[in-house]
This record gives C-alpha cells, sequence and structure tokens, in this order.
C-alpha cells in the first residue's frame, strides 16, 4: 500500500470546514431571523477561530417546509436571508480571511412550488417526467419524516414518490433532461466562485423507489460520475456527499480519485449508536464507548489509502454533542475530550456552528414549541397511537433537530448578541453563560481548544497522514496511535466520569495538547480524572 504524501495534499484534506444555519447564525437587519450580511459581520471570528471553508445550509428560495432543505429556485436567495449581490460579497469577503463557501445542493427533491412541479401538475408532459408518478402506490414505502412516501396528487390523479415531507416531491434522475437542469445550475454556482458543494441526501438519487431501493441505487454512480464530468472537474472544488446508506466498503465507489465522483462522504453509522437497532431515531438507548471506539475506528482504518473521508460531531439534523455524548457535570472536559477526539482523527473536520463555544440542546415542553417538520410528525403520530407525552418529549429533547436549530449565542444580553428583536426560535437560556463572548474572555474555554486543534492540524502533518491504531485498552479509556514518518502520537481519553487506572509503557516526549492542563512526563500508573484526555509525542 502506497503512503499518501503531503505534497500531494489537496486543500480540503488539510482543511477544517464549519457548518452554518443561516437561519439561526446572525440578524443583521433586526427581523429577527439570520442573513447573509450577518455572516460577512462575523467572518473575523470564524478567522479567529481558523476555519477554512464555511459549509451553508440552503440559501435558495424555499416555502421554508423543511428550512431550505424545500427549494422553488436554485437560481434565487431567500428573501429574508438577503440578495445574489449579498452572497457574492460573501464569498468574495470570505476569500480575503482564505475561507471558500461551499454550498448545499439538494438535489433529490424540489419543493412542490419549483415551478418544475407546478408544470407537472398542469399536465405539461416535458416537467411530468421530472417527478416519480404512479397510478397506484406500489408499496408502503415510508417517508424519512414519516407517514407514505406516496402522495396522491389532485391534479394528476396519480400519486408522487417523496421520501421527504408531501412537499418535496423527488426528482427523477432517470431523467438526463431533468439531469441536464441541474448540471446547468451547478455550473451557474461555480462560475460565482464557490468552494464546492455539500450534496444534500446524494446517495438516494439512484432509487427504485417500486422495488424499495432507496441508498446505493444502481445508477447512483453513474450519475455521480456524470455530475463530475458535467460541472465539477474544470475547477478544484471540494464535494461532500451526504450518504446515509454509505458503509466502508461502499465509501470508496464514492471517494476513490480514479472514479471521479466526490471528494469524501459524510457517514452514519456513528451518529446510529444511541438508537435501538432496527428502530428509528427516537427509539432511546445509552451510547455504549466500546461500540462508539469500535465503529469510528474501523471508518478510520477501513478505507484505501486513497480515499478520504469526513468527521463530525453535529451538524443541523443532530441534537448538541455536549448534550448527547458529553457530560453536564463536566462540560468543559468532556467538551474538550470529544473535540480532541475527533479532531486528533484522519480525515476532513467539520465543526457544527456553535459546537465550538459548547452550546447545548434545547428543553422543548409543550407542542408549539417544536419546530421542525420531522420532530411536529413524530409527535403527531405517538399521540395518535396514545403513547405518553412525557415520553415523546424525552425522545424529542434527546434527539430532536430543533436541538441544533436555536440562535448562536454571540453575548449575554437578551436575545445573545444574534438579533436585537426577538428571533425565530428562542434562544437557549443558557446564552447568559454559554456564549461566544464569555468563550473569548476566558483562556480555558472550549473555543481556544478548538483553535488550537485547527492550528495543530495546519502544523503537524501526522495529524492529517499518520496511519491510525486504535489501542486495547479499558473499556472506556478510547486510547489511539497516530503514525508517520518515524513519529509517533498517542491520543488517550478516559471517557467517564468515573476516575480510571491505566498504564501505558511508552514514554512521553512532549505534550501535544491536554484537557486538564498537564504536561504528561509519565504515562505509566496514571489514575485519570473524569475525561482527562491528552496527546503526546512519544519517544522514539
Ligand atoms: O437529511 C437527510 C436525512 O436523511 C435526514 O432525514 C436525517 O435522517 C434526519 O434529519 C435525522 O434526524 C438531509 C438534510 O440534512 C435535512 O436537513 C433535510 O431535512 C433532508 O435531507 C431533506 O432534504
Ligand atoms: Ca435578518
Amino acid at each position: 500500500m502506497s503512503k499518501v504524501k503531503k505534497e500531494n495534499a489537496l486543500w480540503w484534506q488539510s482543511a477544517v470546514f464549519y457548518q452554518i444555519y443561516p437561519k439561526s447564525f446572525q440578524d443583521s437587519n433586526h427581523d429577527g431571523i439570520g442573513d447573509i450580511n450577518g455572516i460577512i459581520s462575523r467572518l473575523p471570528y470564524l478567522h479567529q477561530l481558523g476555519i477554512d471553508a464555511i459549509w451553508l445550509s440552503p440559501i435558495y428560495s424555499s416555502p421554508n417546509v423543511d428550512n431550505g432543505y424545500d427549494i422553488d429556485n436554485y437560481y434565487e436567495i431567500l428573501a429574508e436571508f438577503g440578495t445574489m449581490k449579498d452572497v457574492e460579497q460573501l464569498i468574495a469577503e470570505a476569500k480575503t480571511f482564505g475561507i471558500r463557501i461551499v454550498m448545499d445542493l439538494v438535489v433529490n427533491h424540489t419543493s412542490d412550488q419549483h415551478p418544475w412541479f407546478l408544470e407537472a401538475e398542469k399536465g405539461n408532459k416535458k416537467y411530468q417526467d421530472y417527478y416519480i408518478w404512479q397510478k397506484e402506490p406500489p408499496n408502503d414505502l415510508q417517508s424519512f419524516f414519516g407517514g407514505t412516501a406516496w402522495t396522491f396528487n389532485e391534479k394528476q390523479n396519480r400519486y408522487y414518490l417523496h421520501l421527504f415531507s408531501k412537499n418535496q416531491p423527488d426528482l427523477n434522475w432517470e431523467n438526463p433532461n431533468m439531469r441536464e437542469d441541474i448540471w446547468k445550475m451547478m455550473r451557474f454556482w461555480i462560475g460565482k466562485g464557490i468552494g464546492g458543494f455539500r450534496l444534500d441526501v446524494i446517495d438516494l438519487i439512484g432509487k427504485q423507489p417500486e422495488k424499495e431501493i432507496l441508498g446505493d441505487g444502481p445508477n447512483l454512480h453513474t450519475y455521480l460520475q456524470e455530475m463530475y464530468h458535467e460541472a465539477l472537474k474544470e475547477k478544484d472544488l471540494v464535494t461532500i456527499g451526504e450518504t446515509g446508506s454509505v458503509t466502508p466498503e461502499t465509501a470508496p465507489l464514492y471517494t476513490a480519485p480514479e472514479r471521479n465522483e466526490l471528494s469524501m462522504v459524510f457517514q452514519f453509522q456513528h451518529m446510529a449508536l444511541d438508537e435501538q437497532s432496527g428502530h428509528s431515531k427516537w427509539a432511546l438507548k445509552k451510547l455504549s464507548v466500546p461500540e462508539l471506539k469500535k465503529v469510528l475506528s474501523k471508518w478510520q482504518t477501513a478505507l484505501p489509502e486513497n480515499a478520504w473521508n469526513s468527521l463530525f460531531w453535529s451538524n443541523h439534523d443532530q441534537p448538541r454533542i455536549l448534550s448527547r455524548w458529553g457530560d453536564g457535570n463536566y462540560p468543559l472536559e468532556s467538551g474538550k475530550m470529544l473535540a480532541i477526539l475527533l479532531h486528533l482523527m484522519r480525515g476532513t473536520p467539520f465543526i457544527y456552528q456553535g459546537e465550538e463555544i459548547g452550546m447545548t440542546n434545547f428543553p422543548i415542553h409543550s407542542a408549539k414549541q417544536i419546530q421542525d417538520i420531522e420532530s411536529q410528525n413524530f409527535y403527531q403520530n405517538q399521540q395518535k397511537t396514545g403513547i405518553a407525552k412525557e415520553k415523546i418529549f424525552e425522545s424529542i429533547n434527546t434527539k430532536g433537530r430543533d436541538n441544533a436549530r436555536t440562535p448562536m449565542q454571540w453575548d449575554n444580553t437578551i436575545f445573545g448578541g444574534f438579533s436585537t428583536v426577538s428571533p425565530w426560535y428562542p434562544v437557549n437560556p443558557n446564552h447568559k453563560q454559554i456564549n461566544v463572548e464569555a468563550n473569548l474572555k476566558n483562556s480555558e474555554s472550549l473555543f481556544y481548544t478548538y483553535q488550537k486543534l485547527i492550528l495543530l492540524r495546519k502544523k503537524y502533518p501526522i495529524i492529517i497522514w499518520g496511519s491510525y491504531e486504535l489501542l486495547d485498552t479499558a473499556p472506556t479509556i478510547f486510547a489511539y496511535k497516530r503514525n508517520y514518518e518515524h513519529e509517533t502520537w498517542l491520543v488517550c481519553a478516559n471517557f467517564s466520569d468515573q476516575e480510571t487506572f491505566y498504564s501505558f509503557s511508552e514514554e512521553p516526549e512532549t505534550t501535544v495538547i491536554s484537557n486538564y492542563n498537564v504536561t504528561y512526563s509519565s504515562i505509566n500508573n496514571l489514575n485519570l480524572r473524569p475525561y482527562e484526555t491528552f496527546v503526546v509525542k512519544l519517544k522514539p
């Protein structure tokens, strides 16, 4: 197996990405809704953090049934977010900070208000073939948001497929005219100087719904190769595929460079570890640390040398990682532990807005507070089957997507510095303590750990290129080695609120980073405190 060399690095292999959920990042015009100018005003902050690229969740024109993941015009910006001029300015100003803008490409489906669907409904033959229709539902395929995936359309007197809400009809990827329209749209955005695309549920585009084949359909990779040749190949772009169905075995099909498909994928196997297997995400289960070690390590080692992957704890669909797998009694220690464990791995790290300052879940107590369509549907369906309210709220508060979507907490003022008026969704009351300003003032804060981790990645190629080996330790000790050009680093985390004894036989040379501010002169006979985590370079 040939070793990948740092000389051949592509920009996105040494980069750290930051995801922005525009609606909740920064309001600039006092309407309680985040916007593009708000993002521009916060570029210096992102530059201080040290990130290289922003994945921008959708900002296109949208009826907002699924907060922008239902697009009715790919060429227009949602008015409440700003204008195309603002976006051009964002791309240009970000560039002055060395930050690239990565757009969210949502092409598995459109909004039912997209002119293509409206034309299809009217009987326009060309556009009918842009969607997936059936006289009768061929099966009882379920939508990811609950309920049937086949909805009857009165005007057409037949059923159409929607794997998400009924207002998000699935596009028919078998239609070459439809694909040509997508390539054209992608070229339009590439022409604006963006850094690339995050491709929403892209593993679904090869689906064969009649056969209930969704992810990984037979033509999936043909379409991705066509996309590369028709839209991507001339520019040095990053493409990150959101692929819920990907396994370490199928990942190289998307990411092996010679296949000319995508740069990397998001895998979700670690995100499923706190749900009961075979059930939905709402069926809660406690995380097992040994399982987490196993899954993450498998992704570190199973990919061929030339395939690449992403690293993440959170995004706009997931609960806050600190509330999920951190510990409220040790927010700083456990938050730093999670950050160090992930950022010392091989792959491109993604930070979700607010993760770097320790934002947490938002407690929902009434149905009125549920904003997200997935949680709303879940709530209604559960109510119908007579499940106790407390149980429903427990699931929603643990796993609901609203947790990640509360406004960014900039300071301790009434609306958290996000807006001067009452925001579209309440700011988490803990913004009085947890906010950017407080983080920046305190040199021991989580922010500075993230900042340091990003700097370390820039400085030490071992983090980017080193091989990975999970160490066989105590169950709750997550320890691994990275090795590169005769140098070995050891990463060790006590993933537990219990003091844990562990002894390594190796000798440390220097301490790279730690969450208890310790310099480790020996790693024999350690009594590791709750969540104690360190990275040391070993003596050769
Ligand atoms: O999410 C894909 C997806 O499968 C989600 O339904 C995911 O399973 C769920 O959110 C986990 O709770 C993408 C986007 O990231 C999401 O925001 C969109 O709602 C969805 O696609 C449809 O575009
Ligand atoms: Ca605004």
